[in-house]
């Protein structure tokens, strides 16, 4: 009798301590103003994505449509959006949204995929929510489309192919760049350790160890590989699109998975890019276009997607460089009012004019805010906030811009808008403890992931 009072008091005080201790669990305080303006700002995207595209890959905001990526619906749009809302607090819309993904989405469909897209937007934004919810058929999804996704592995050099059939596995296009075969290694690594399948870590590691290999003497990479051949088609080095992220996710798989491979990897890769594309100008700290094999200057573009680099820097702690690149970032969007996809920074003329609602510049100045507290990050979200809503906001949802100095619209919504830029948006005024960029590692596609393994 005695014995049976004292298990049934253990158990008592065990319950009622890690009770006690999920308590002590940081609640984050309660959004501002700002955030909560940015909140409405995407519900109102949102709804009308409901209201004009449900069940589509995205929303047309002009012609109040949908569009489709392929023949038929991946719901590019739920599944990016979802970890939004979780985070926002937005708990009715996510649940409703959740359990509609996976009585919906199918994978087992008979088109030809763009397995970097699809990898980033739907393999991340599965892993992430599942993680966040726990609801196990987000994780089978995942499961799945990892698998289709396999075949892409099978090129000589067992760097990916950037196509493959979703049912068939066949697989297409050997001209590849960086990004699309060293984004991967986040979302597959992470689907390995919640599987417990090595497979995917293992293909989409030596992706990357096969790119790294392939770099120049100088420690650079170019913009065009050949996966079959293993050959350079383009030697021109950079930190924009087509190279971008195969950086960001050299740190981040080092910080994730504690992979010491990536750690050197990204060690000498940002040497060689702070010494031969980083150009200190009169008019500030920028990153353009080398020869991989020379280090000589090619050209001097920088534009919306190269905004990224402050956030990667200020996660690797150069806080330094993070700063000054930012500012010109920042300059960036305030020549035109709204940032041109890319302009020559030596004129500060735009050389490609539209702006496609990306998010690079405001997950640099959410990072910033992070680690260095310094309110001038804030500033700069005022100002992006206001820029969005003012020449981007239409009758339904935002649109992008085809020219940032006519400001003339585009009928495009692309779903990174609500997984991304609304995201990084609403967290840079919310506080902070909302998440731990400690502890969270957000990929590409701002798709939160943690070490829950
Ligand atoms: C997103 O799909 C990802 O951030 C990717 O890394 C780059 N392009 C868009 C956003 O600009």
């Amino acid at each position: 009798m005695l014995k049976r009072f004292y298990i049934v008091a253990f158990i008592c005080i065990v319950s009622a301590t890690s009770v006690a201790a999920f308590a002590q669990t940081p609640k984050p305080s309660s959004p501002g103003p700002m955030a909560l303006q940015v909140r409405s700002e995407f519900l109102y995207a949102w709804n009308a994505y409901k209201q004009y595209a449900w069940g589509h890959d995205e929303l047309r905001p002009l012609s109040k449509g949908h569009h489709d990526w392929y023949s038929k619906s991946l719901l590019m749009t739920p599944v990016d959006a979802l970890d939004t809302m979780i985070v926002m607090g937005l708990t009715d819309e996510a649940d409703k949204t959740r359990e509609f993904i996976v009585q919906n989405l199918s994978f087992d469909q008979d088109i030809e995929v763009k397995n970097f897209e699809i990898t980033i937007r739907l393999l991340g934004g599965l892993l992430s929510s599942y993680q966040m919810t726990g609801d196990k058929g987000l994780l089978d999804l995942a499961d799945n489309l990892g698998n289709r996704l396999l075949p892409v592995f099978n090129s000589p050099t067992g760097m990916p192919y950037m196509f493959v059939n979703l049912k068939t596995g066949k697989t297409r296009g050997a001209e590849s760049n960086p990004a699309e075969i060293g984004t991967l290694l986040l979302e597959f690594g992470t689907l390995s350790k919640l599987s417990g399948k090595p497979i995917y870590y293992d293909k989409a590691k030596r992706a990357v160890v096969e790119l790294y290999n392939r770099r120049s003497k100088i420690g650079l990479v170019g913009s065009s590989i050949n996966v079959a051949t293993g050959k350079w088609i383009d030697t021109t080095s950079h930190i924009s699109g087509g190279i971008d992220s195969y950086y960001e996710y050299l740190l981040k798989s080092w910080l994730l998975f504690e992979d010491k491979d990536c750690r050197k990897m990204w060690e000498a890769s940002v040497k060689a890019v702070n010494k031969y594309l980083a150009d200190n100008t009169r008019n500030g700290l920028w990153y353009g276009q080398a020869d991989m094999n020379t280090g000589k200057r090619i050209s001097t573009q920088y534009g919306a997607l190269d905004a990224f680099f402050p956030a990667v820097l200020a996660r690797s702690g150069d806080l330094e460089r993070a700063r000054r690149l930012q500012e010109s970032s920042y300059k960036m969007w305030t020549t035109f009012g709204i940032e041109p996809e890319t302009l020559d920074y030596t004129t500060m003329k735009a050389t490609a004019p539209g702006y496609q609602l990306r998010p690079e510049i405001i997950e640099s100045a959410y990072y910033l805010a992070f680690f260095t507290k310094d309110q001038r990050y804030q500033e700069m979200g005022s100002t992006f906030l206001l820029s969005l809503v003012r020449y981007s906001k239409t009758d339904a949802g935002f649109a992008a811009l085809s020219d940032v100095e006519t400001k003339s619209k585009k009928d495009s919504m692309e779903s990174y808008f609500l997984a991304e830029t609304l995201k990084y948006l609403y967290l840079l005024f919310a506080p902070r403890e909302t998440l731990d960029l400690n502890k969270v590692v957000f990929n590409t596609e701002a798709h939160p992931l943690r070490k829950t393994w």
